[in-house]
């Protein structure tokens, strides 16, 4: 190579947050997995980590992609235990992530996909932080959902640090979100119940308490979170409140349901025969 200019391979240039994104980048379309780039570049902290986040979803909205809505990462204790971090992230939920009904988990174009439940809020108004309690954001809400959402982390076996999997977007990869709300009024969402199974069988419950305590705490969490990077949760957008269960590993062929009280239920079939 003759000069700066003309690098373009992620490997072969000083570590920066472009670098942690094209690699990023490189391992989602050629799905392969790395290693933890915390451990390669010592300038990835939190902030860097966002700031590649914030990178990597301009890129993705740059090649046509529209954005969504937010997810929230590790808010529950099941998810904190398996991944070893105990403090909740948040990402970028785009229209390429959304699978709609009946579209199978297209299982030959990831890594090595998960698949966890999550309570879905719908917003009907913006909902910014700081300040903002379970109180005030649930007067944002217009619809709460059921959702599986499919995280497929470009780190080698789910191994990251928290910077890590901050610019990793949180190991968004896909979700789905079920076609009919139910008004958040007049629902104990502390108390709404989640059956998780796989191929029919019963793999993991949880209630809504499972995501810090309540959902809509979840909820005032990320708006607050976001306002300390200046942005917002804005009216239409999802929020994915985080697995409320630890996730299952899928194969080709499988299917994963999500059962809940008053949500309804949603379903993912993974593509292929197993
Ligand atoms: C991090 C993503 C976590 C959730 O709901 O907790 C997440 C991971 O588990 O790889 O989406
Ligand atoms: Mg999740």
């Amino acid at each position: 190579m003759s000069g700066g200019d003309v690098e373009t391979g992620a490997s072969t240039r000083a570590w920066g947050v472009e670098r942690v994104v094209d690699t990023l980048l490189e391992a989602e379309h050629g799905r392969h997995d790395i290693t933890r780039l915390t451990e390669e570049w010592d300038g990835l902290d939190l902030g860097a980590a966002y700031r590649a986040q914030r990178l990597l979803i301009a890129r993705k909205l740059a090649s046509g992609e529209s954005r969504v809505g937010v997810k929230l990462g590790l808010t529950s204790r099941a998810k904190q235990q398996r991944m070893g971090i105990t403090s909740p992230l948040t990402g970028v939920l785009t229209d390429g992530m959304a699978l709609t009904a009946g579209e199978p988990v297209p299982f030959g174009a990831l890594i090595h996909p998960r698949i966890e439940p999550e309570i879905v809020f719908v917003m009907r108004s913006r909902l910014a932080g700081p300040g903002v309690t379970a109180a005030t954001a649930l007067a944002a809400v217009g619809s709460v959902h059921a959702g599986l959402e499919v995280i497929d982390s470009r780190f080698r076996d789910f191994s990251f640090a928290m910077p890590d999997v901050v610019a990793d977007n949180a190991s968004s990869s896909r979700f789905t979100v079920s076609a009919t709300g139910v008004s958040a009024l007049g629902l104990d969402l502390v108390l709404e119940a989640c059956v998780l199974r796989k191929n029919g069988v019963v793999v993991d419950t949880a209630t809504g308490a499972a995501v810090q305590g309540n959902p809509l705490e979840a909820l005032a969490l990320a708006a607050n979170d976001l306002a300390s990077r200046g942005e917002a949760i804005e009216a239409g957008d999802l929020v994915l409140t985080g697995g409320l269960t630890d996730a299952v590993f899928v194969q080709p062929g499988d299917e994963v349901s999500a059962e809940f009280t008053s949500l309804g239920s949603v379903t993912l079939s993974v593509e292929g025969t197993s």
